[in-house]
């Protein structure tokens, strides 16, 4: 294909052609954020770090413990609809076994 039909063009006057500046925006991300609470047990929280957000032990076992003495951490970053997917995921499990374990998100 030539370089004329992989562009769009615009033409203000009729003299002067230029290609149209292609939209390359990312879509925007979003953090999702585990929270503190007095009663979850750890090995839960873990547990959830290890299978929901794909960290290895070592990584699930430090993530577990700066929520633990900062009250939130990261538990990784993902488009608007894996993140909403992920938090529903790490809450409704949590529920499930009577945990109140939290996760919620933001724009990065
Ligand atoms: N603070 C909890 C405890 O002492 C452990 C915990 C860590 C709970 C992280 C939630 O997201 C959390 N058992």
């Amino acid at each position: 294909m030539s370089d004329e039909q992989d562009h769009d063009w615009q033409s203000d006057n009729g003299l002067t052609v230029s290609p149209v500046k292609p939209d390359l925006k990312q879509p925007p991300k979003y953090r999702v954020l585990m929270l503190n609470d007095d009663y979850t047990p750890m090995e839960f929280v873990i547990k959830v770090l290890e299978g929901l957000f794909r960290m290895e032990h070592e990584s699930a076992t430090r993530t577990m413990l700066q929520v633990h003495t900062e009250g939130l951490a990261q538990c990784g970053v993902y488009t608007f609809e894996i993140a909403e997917a992920k938090v529903e995921q790490a809450n409704s499990y949590a529920q499930q076994h009577g945990h109140p374990l939290q996760c919620t998100m933001e724009e990065e």
